[in-house]
Formats: structure tokens, sequence, C-alpha cells
């Protein structure tokens, strides 16, 4: 039976979670892929192994269920990341109150979920928690209420670490700029891949057990703000 370390990801069906996926498959992780497109996460677990869970991470009953899926089918849990989100429109009266209300119990209360969720198989595991966060969680972007969730996700990521010190569990805040992933509408040049992302991700998950990579921050080499 494989003792290799057990990933788990929401937000794996696509972006920047799924170039994650593929590239902690390469290196050998046993992966417990998370969204809530089933269709979109079996094709990703056929093609790098796996299971599919599907979850919607907005519900604290979902994310109990990925931790017990993922310790039914491989008995430990190394590795979870809380990567699930996405934008809005940026302007105050731009976005629907119901589009607001899903980004936010998303990108926040739904990555406190899953960090929650996770927090018992990690200690016996002496894991590693991630969170994505992004530039916009470390500088306010004008109208932008996607900001504030993220700044809410820095936030998370420290909280977090103090809480779990002396556990053994590591913590990475991963903070992306732009990265071409359907999180935009519309493709644009100058944006990072997101294999450049899934990059520093194995990064951070390959330092030795004393070293905790506490925040990653990548722009493309051209981006202002
Ligand atoms: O976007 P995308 P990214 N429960 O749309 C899932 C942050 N970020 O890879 O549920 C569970 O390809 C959704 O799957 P589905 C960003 O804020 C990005 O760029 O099937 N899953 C999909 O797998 C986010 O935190 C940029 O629709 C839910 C995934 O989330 C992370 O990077 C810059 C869900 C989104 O994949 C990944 O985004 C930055 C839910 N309730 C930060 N709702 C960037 N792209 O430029 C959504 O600074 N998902």
């Amino acid at each position: 039976m494989s003792d290799a370390p057990v990933f788990v990801i929401t937000g794996a069906s696509s972006g920047i979670g799924a170039a994650t996926a593929r590239a902690a498959g390469g290196a050998g992780y046993r992966l417990v892929l998370a969204a809530r497109s089933r269709d979109k996460l079996e094709a990703l677990a056929a093609e790098v192994g796996g299971v599919a869970v599907a979850t919607d991470v907005m519900r604290w009953e979902d994310n109990e269920a990925l931790i017990a899926a993922a310790l039914a089918e491989f008995g430990r849990v190394d590795v979870v990341w809380a990567n699930a989100g996405f934008g809005a429109t940026r302007g105050w009266l731009e976005e629907t109150p119901s589009h607001w209300h899903d980004m936010v119990l998303t990108n926040v209360l739904g990555a406190a979920y899953t960090v929650r969720a996770a927090i018992p198989a990690l200690k016996s595991s002496r894991g590693h928690v991630l969170l994505t966060g992004s530039v916009a969680g470390r500088r306010v972007m004008p109208g932008s209420l996607y900001s504030c969730t993220k700044w809410a996700v820095t936030a998370m990521a420290e909280a977090v670490r103090q809480d779990l010190n002396d556990t053994g569990i590591r913590t990475t805040l991963i903070s992306p700029g732009a990265v071409d992933t359907p999180f935009f509408d519309n493709p644009s040049e100058g944006r990072l891949e997101p294999d450049d992302i899934a990059r520093a991700v194995m990064y951070a998950l390959a330092q030795p057990p004393h070293v905790d990579v506490n925040e990653i921050l990548v722009r493309p080499t051209a981006q202002a703000g």
C-alpha cells in the first residue's frame, strides 16, 4: 500500500487548482479533488489519479464529507488547500447581492470551513494548510468586495498559523497576481499561467518539516497594481 502523502484540493475542477493537481499527481501525491462540478472532477481524476468529491465549500456538511472521503479512501490527510473562490465586478453597485452573498461565503467562510474540517486529520499527520489569497488581499482594490474577501483570507492564514503553532502543521498563503484562468471572463495578454502558481505550491510543499513558507506572492513580471 502506498504511503505517498494525501493532498486535498478545493477548487480543483479548473484553473490554478487543476494545474496544481496535475503537478502534485506527477510528483506522487495521492489526490482528493473537490469542487461543485462533478463531471470536471471525474475527468481530472481519470487523468491524474485520485478521487473526485463533489463539494460546495459554502456548506459545512460538504467539507466534513470531503475530509471523511479522503480518510475513507486513503486513511490520512497530509495537505489541505482551501483554494475554491471567485471574483466579482468592481463597483459597489455592479454585482447582485446574491452574487456577493455566494462570493463572501465561498471565499471566506468556505475557506475557514475547509481548514476546520481538516485540522484533526492534519494534527495526526503533522500536515500542511494552504490557502489561496491574492494580490487583492495585500492591497485595496477600488470598489472590490472580492479584495475584501481576500484580505480576510490573508488574515485567516496568519490566524490559523498562530493557532496551530507547535502542532507541527505548516501554513502557507498563496497570493497570486493575475492568472489566466476562467476566473476572468476574457482572455488577456500578460497574465501568469496556472502552472506558474502550481510551481509555487510545490515549492512550499517540498521544504523540509522545519521550514514553513508562510506566504508566496507571485505577480506577472508586468503587473502595476
Ligand atoms: O479560477 P477558476 P482560479 N465550492 O474559476 C471552484 C484565486 N485567485 O483557478 O465549483 C467549491 O478556474 C470552481 O469549481 P466549481 C481565486 O480567488 C485567482 O483562478 O466546479 N468549489 C473552480 O474549481 C480562487 O480562490 C486569480 O465551479 C467552488 C475554482 O473554485 C483561486 O485563485 C488571482 C466553489 C475556481 O477556479 C482559484 O481560482 C488571484 C464552491 N462554492 C487569486 N465556488 C486569477 N485567476 O487571476 C467556486 O489573486 N469553486
